[in-house]
């Protein structure tokens, strides 16, 4: 509901002029100065009072509130610790920022009130006040980014290529077409795309022994034993699917092309990874700025049935549940030097575990050379990094292990400012909703 006018002053605030702001004032202020917009939006917010004189002075909070047209949603109210005479209350709220920031003030300067805290609103960015919380909404969650459309991007190698833009185009229909709990289309892959796969599969098989990290190198020989990754075609998603739920729960949706960070990230949360099924051009098998099938394949998936990568994977996505716009940032530059292009330590030695350079051994043989910069992995300083997604990254951060990276990731995310806590519940496929109290 939209509000017209906020309503005038409450005349029983006290004279005493105080124009400064507390700081829940001014987070709520610039988020009003930021977007306009959102000072009608009715946001649900909790507070916690602490009143001088009991449920008398309650009775005028309750009628404040009233007055700025807000809706009680929930009420707890307890004697203060150390002064039996005050009460505490824990109060949540669905008002206005408007009127919130109005409540506030006039809170403030009430003499019955000995302090007011707003420890949380529901949404922190009103732009996206909305995030799945079970894998069957992650139908909404298939924006595409333009970027690398062969259509529109004339550097794309497929561009001038008739015949692979309608491919693309029909293997993209699949993909939108797809709702939750079909099951992944079967594509018959051409001649050529089977020959694309081939010279990149034959590369990363005599690269990866001496190369990739111990378990890409493990899962690797599993999937070559089942009969899924031969060089002669390229793996099905619904056999890639079965394999990797089978040890670590991952599973798979089709992708249409490369998806918002938020949109992708939010995937993970539930241990389901957003593929691509086209195939790069056969012109350029050595590195692809886009996603493709083989980048997801060769590069993600085996990772992806590492019981310790999947968590580490699941977390991040996890912490991309109603993040801010700066956080999603933030945890996608994460998620490109770690899961995209990480390096580790093995022994001694470093290793690739990234999947960008997993399915791109022109990268791979460069990240391993003398030209790039190798950094020693840690979150608060890799989110800030700027990095492009054109050619292959001057910059590379080495992690100790994957338990290490989790355990500095883990630290990392604890101080992101989200004001509730999210956790999976596996037994019903929801993301539970924690208030941070
Ligand atoms: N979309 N389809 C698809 N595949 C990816 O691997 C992918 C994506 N969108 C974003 C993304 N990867 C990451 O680089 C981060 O921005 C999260
Ligand atoms: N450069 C990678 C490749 O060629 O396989 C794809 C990277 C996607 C982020
Ligand atoms: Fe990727």
């Amino acid at each position: 509901p939209e509000i017209e006018n906020p309503p005038p002053e409450n005349e029983e605030t006290n004279n005493k002029d105080d124009n400064s702001l507390t700081e829940e004032e001014i987070v709520l202020a610039n988020a009003i100065a930021e977007d306009p917009d959102s000072e009608k939006l009715v946001q649900r917010a909790a507070l916690i009072l602490h009143l001088k004189e009991g449920m008398n002075s309650l009775s005028r909070v309750l009628k404040s509130i009233e007055k700025y047209q807000g809706v009680v949603v929930h009420l707890e109210t307890r004697p203060n610790q150390t002064d039996s005479i005050q009460l505490d209350v824990l109060i949540k709220i669905d008002m206005t920022r408007a009127n919130m920031l109005q409540l506030l003030k006039n809170l403030r300067q009430s003499q019955t009130l000995q302090h007011a805290s707003l420890i949380g609103e529901d949404n922190i960015s009103s732009k996206n006040p909305w995030f799945p919380r079970h894998a069957s909404e992650l139908d909404d969650c298939n924006h595409l980014m333009t970027k690398y459309e062969p259509e529109l991007d004339m550097n794309h190698p497929g561009f001038a290529d008739k015949v692979y833009r309608e491919r693309r185009k029909e293997i993209a229909k699949l993909a939108f077409a797809y709702k939750y709990g079909d099951s992944m289309p079967h594509i018959d892959y051409t001649e050529t795309e089977n020959k694309t796969w081939n010279s990149v599969f034959t590369t990363v098989e005599e690269l990866a022994p001496k190369h990739a990290c111990e378990e890409y190198r493990r899962v690797f020989k599993m999937l070559q034993e089942e009969g899924l990754f031969v060089p002669e075609k390229i793996p099905q998603l619904e056999d890639m699917s079965k394999f990797m739920q089978k040890h670590t729960g991952f599973t798979l949706r089709p992708a249409a092309g490369l998806l918002t960070a938020r949109d992708f990230l939010a995937s993970l949360a539930f241990r389901i990874f957003q593929s691509t099924q086209y195939i790069r051009h056969i012109n350029a098998p050595f590195h692809t700025p886009e996603p493709d099938a083989i980048h997801e394949i060769l590069g993600h998936m085996p990772l992806l049935a590492d019981p310790s990568f999947a968590q580490f994977s699941q977390e991040i996505g996890l912490a991309s549940l109603g993040a801010s716009d700066e956080e999603i940032e933030k945890l996608s530059t994460v998620y490109w030097f770690t899961v995209e292009f990480g390096l580790c330590k093995e022994a001694g030695e470093t290793k690739v575990y990234g999947a960008g350079l997993l399915s791109a051994y022109g990268e791979l043989l460069h990240a391993l050379s003398e030209k790039p910069e190798l950094r020693p992995f840690d979150p608060a300083t890799t989110a800030v990094q700027p990095y492009q997604d054109q050619e292959y990254q001057p910059i590379y951060y080495v992690a100790e292990s994957f338990e290490d990276m989790k355990d500095k990731f883990r630290r990392w995310v604890s101080s992101m400012s989200r004001p509730f806590e999210v956790r999976f519940n596996p037994h019903t496929g929801r993301v539970e909703v924690l208030d941070r109290v």
